[in-house]
């Protein structure tokens, strides 16, 4: 085959791969900063996505096994560990958030308020969040404050995946089960559900998953 033809191959083998899939590749990933308000974040100047769930839901550990390092997020067996918006680049092309567990008990109600406010006017006013993944724990039924929160992002427009945690703690037919309950309460009140994941953290379960709806996400809104 003449060179021109090999290099022509190569080309279109290389775009059609380009189609498929649009598997991200982590090359880097920092802690930036941790702020108690979204004026305070870094320049809104990239897509960004937060994760964000119940205390304990395990936030931090999908974090670092998304980007594939162990302590990038602090993760604790104490619930309330994160208690500020925590801001990670990626690639240096995105930043991922890592928000408070909201439902902590032990927090005074004062904080639990701040907390709430934080947060709520950090995902209406962050206008480069492209997704927020709310993280539930595959083991519960849908909980209230959950709920609560899932149809508050809906109320207001705001863009959600759902992401159900700690697979590897159940076996596949009580998983199946468990998902169906979660997803037929939310029919309850949603026309049509959110994207959903099933992960784990431990065994690294829809981490490719994840990242090819970040890649895909950056790529529909054209600003990566
Ligand atoms: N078996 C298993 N355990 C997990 C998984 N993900 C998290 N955990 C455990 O759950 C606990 C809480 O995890 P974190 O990642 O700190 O949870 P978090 O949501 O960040 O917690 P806060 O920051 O306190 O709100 C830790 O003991 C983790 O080791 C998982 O996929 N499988
Ligand atoms: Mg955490």
């Amino acid at each position: 085959m003449h060179i021109t033809n090999i290099v022509i191959t190569i080309l279109v083998f290389c775009s059609s791969i380009n189609t498929l899939s649009v598997w991200m590749v982590i090359k880097s990933a920092d802690f930036l900063v941790s702020s108690q308000d979204y004026r305070k974040c870094p320049e809104p100047n990239m897509p960004e996505f937060a994760f964000i769930g119940r205390s304990n839901v395990g936030k931090s550990s999908l974090i670092n096994m998304l980007v594939q390092r162990k302590d990038l997020a602090k993760v604790s067996g104490t619930p309330g560990k994160t208690q500020t918006i925590n801001h990670f680049i990626v690639n240096r092309q995105w930043y991922l958030v890592d928000l408070p567990g909201y439902g902590f008990a032990k927090v005074s109600r004062e904080s639990r308020w701040q907390f709430g406010q934080m947060i709520e006017s950090y995902l209406q006013h962050r206008e480069n969040l492209m997704c927020t993944f709310v993280l539930l724990d595959s083991r519960l039924p849908l909980q209230k404050n959950d709920a609560d929160f899932i149809n508050w992002l809906g109320g207001k427009g705001l863009p959600l995946a759902l992401v159900l945690t700690k697979a590897d703690k159940l076996k596949p037919s009580e998983l199946a089960q468990s998902r169906q309950r979660i997803e037929q309460t939310l029919l309850q009140t949603w026309e049509s559900l959110p994207p959903l994941f099933v992960t784990s953290s431990e065994k690294k379960w829809a981490r490719e998953e994840l990242l090819d709806f970040i890649a895909q996400a950056m790529r529909s809104n054209q600003i990566d």
